[in-house]
Formats: C-alpha cells, sequence, structure tokens
C-alpha cells in the first residue's frame, strides 16, 4: 500500500513535469523580426537562416518571420527592446536600427568612416566586430553573424546632388539613429526623423523630398516609382546586420541545438551579404543599370567631390566619437588602415 501510493506519486510528478520541461525548453515556434521582407536581401537572409536551422536541427527549431518589424507594430527602433524583453525570440536586425540602445552601434554611421567594402568586412570580421559583440552579450542578447543592409546612397526628387549645397534646404527622411539629424544638419538639409513604414508614403506625397538607403532597397521597394528621379553614390554609411537570438531562448537549446543555430546564421549572412552586394561592384555594375533604366539619374562621386561632404560632416564625426567611445573608434580606425 505505502509503496504503491509512493510509485503513484512518482509517477505524478514525472508526467507532470515532463511536458512543462519540453514547454520551457523549445517553444512550437520562435517570432523571427526583419525590417525588410523577402524582395530584398534582408529579409532572404532571415527566410534562409530559418531554412537551415530547420534543417540543422531536424525540425525541433522552428521558425517564422515576422517582417515590417510588425512584432513592434512598425517602429524599429523598438526591436531591439522587444528581444531583450523576450517579445521576439530572434532577429536579423539593422545596426542602425539597434543604435539608439546600444550606442556604440553608431558606430557604422559615422559619416565616411567606411571608404570601401574591405573596410567594412575589417570592422565585422576583425576585432571591432569582436568587441561589438561583447557589447550586445552584455546588452542581454546572443549576437550570432553579421550580414548587410549596405551601402546607403541618397535619393531625391528634386536635383541632381554634387555638392552640399545642392541640398540646402531638402527635406530628407532619415532612420532613427539622433546620428542621422546631425549628419544631414551639417550638410545643410532638412532631416525628419521617421520608420521605413512612414517613410514610403511620406515620399509618395512630397512630404519629403528625399531618403537614404541600399540600392537594394531603392530597387526592391520601387523607390523611383514614388517620384525618385537622382541617387547618388556617395557611401557615407553602411549598415550591417547582426544575426542575434534572445538570451533566454537560447539558453532553452542544447548545445548541439545552439552550434546549428550558430553555423547556420554564418551561412545564411555570407549567403545574405552577397546578396547584398551584388550588381554594386566594378565588375558587375548591373544594379546601377537597373535603377537607370527605371528613369533615375545615377550620379557617382568622385574622392574630390566627396571631400566636402567629408569635411563638413567632421564635427559630427568627432562628437559621436565621444559618445560611441573613443577607444571602439580608434580600434575600428586601426582596423581599417590595416586593412
Ligand atoms: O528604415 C530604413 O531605412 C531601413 C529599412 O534601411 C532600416 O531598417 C535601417
Amino acid at each position: 500500500m505505502q509503496k504503491s501510493l509512493v510509485a503513484i506519486a512518482l509517477a505524478a510528478t514525472f508526467t507532470a513535469a515532463a511536458p512543462s520541461y519540453a514547454q520551457q525548453k523549445y517553444q512550437p515556434e520562435y517570432r523571427l523580426s526583419t525590417v525588410l521582407g523577402t524582395a530584398f536581401p534582408w529579409g532572404k537572409g532571415g527566410e534562409r537562416w530559418a531554412e537551415l536551422v530547420k534543417e540543422k536541427t531536424q525540425g525541433r527549431i522552428n521558425i517564422k518571420m515576422y517582417p515590417g518589424t510588425s512584432l513592434v507594430a512598425g517602429d524599429q527602433t523598438r526591436e531591439f527592446t522587444a528581444i531583450r524583453q523576450g517579445v521576439i525570440d530572434m532577429a536579423v536586425g539593422s545596426s542602425i536600427n539597434w543604435s539608439p540602445q546600444v550606442k556604440e552601434l553608431n558606430l557604422f554611421s559615422m559619416p565616411f568612416l567606411l571608404p570601401d567594402y574591405r573596410a567594412l568586412d575589417a570592422l565585422t570580421q576583425g576585432k571591432t566586430g569582436q568587441d561589438l559583440f561583447k557589447v550586445l552579450e552584455k546588452n542581454g542578447v546572443v549576437p550570432l553573424a553579421w550580414g548587410e543592409n549596405g551601402y546607403r546612397e541618397i535619393s531625391n526628387s528634386k536635383r541632381e546632388i554634387r555638392s552640399p549645397a545642392d541640398m540646402k534646404g531638402m527635406k530628407f527622411r532619415v532612420v532613427g539613429s539622433p546620428l542621422f539629424n546631425d549628419t544631414f544638419t551639417a550638410l545643410g538639409a532638412n532631416p525628419t526623423q521617421m520608420s521605413w513604414a512612414d517613410a514610403q508614403p511620406a515620399l509618395a506625397s512630397g512630404a519629403v523630398d528625399g531618403q537614404e538607403n541600399p540600392i537594394s532597397v531603392f530597387t526592391g521597394a520601387k523607390i523611383a516609382a514614388v517620384g525618385q528621379k537622382y541617387l547618388t553614390i556617395w557611401g557615407y554609411v553602411a549598415d550591417p546586420l547582426i544575426f542575434v537570438v534572445n538570451k533566454k531562448v537560447w539558453d532553452g537549446w542544447n548545445k548541439a541545438d545552439q552550434d546549428a543555430v550558430r553555423e547556420a546564421a554564418l551561412q545564411a549572412g555570407k549567403e545574405e551579404t552577397s546578396m547584398a552586394r551584388k550588381g554594386l561592384t566594378a565588375a558587375d555594375g548591373s544594379a546601377y543599370k537597373e535603377v537607370e533604366a527605371s528613369g533615375v539619374k545615377v550620379t557617382r562621386l568622385s574622392a574630390a567631390e566627396i571631400a566636402p561632404f567629408k569635411e563638413m560632416t567632421r564635427p559630427v564625426y568627432d562628437k559621436w566619437a565621444k559618445t560611441i567611445g573613443p577607444a571602439l573608434v580608434k580600434q575600428a580606425e586601426t582596423d581599417i588602415a590595416a586593412r
């Protein structure tokens, strides 16, 4: 009698414990946030990550993608906080959108810090990138891999931009970090911060004259169709993407699955980065040609033409170096010089 009671009690304990253990560790589905969907390299990168994770974990980890930062009602500057809080389980996010919470991520938005792809790679794949991953870890998320949104080129509906004087008084939609306000103000323009969701109607209605985004976003979102007739290639900043997982979610997975998710992120990040760069190189300029084919005048600035933009934004660079952290900026400059 005594013995069988113990057995029943034990059985009850185990049956009650087993399902809740499983539930706590592995959710039936994980929510992956991105700003852009699968018409863009960014969204394709997210989709690829999900696909590779499913494959590598034999379906133990199932990911559903939520583009348009829909888990935070499109407010991309709140995405990082939502990841920390567990409203979002995973994300492929832009360094720009997370920089209001992680001030070090403003690094990539320092005007004219990154002269070419090798400079960008020197940061993400070098000591600077490792330092930034440590900062993200301290902020309670698990960073796994880098991807890329790209070099942000400037477009507008009014006139060709060849010099800062051409931007004078022009209204530009800029992204969420205050650094962008400072840069555009320094150049004599009139910046307004808004989310990507609000940017497209603002361009269509003429509430703003211009915007800045990578070429893949310009073509993918059909920005030419809302009257953006001039595009200037000035390469003033680039935004990398970062593949991350919420810390609690990460800790709930076994080591083999953690490794699988990391490997999948590294592979998806690599594939996504080459997608983001497609048609933008000296050997293959097809992406620029695609923009021209949509009736847009594409202007490429020479180094001499870029010089005055760089000079006028130097005070912004110096001001933000203090906020970002002089040691980190120095590390970045060292990595770039040694590229
Ligand atoms: O909002 C933008 O401009 C975008 C889509 O490039 C980012 O999310 C940084």
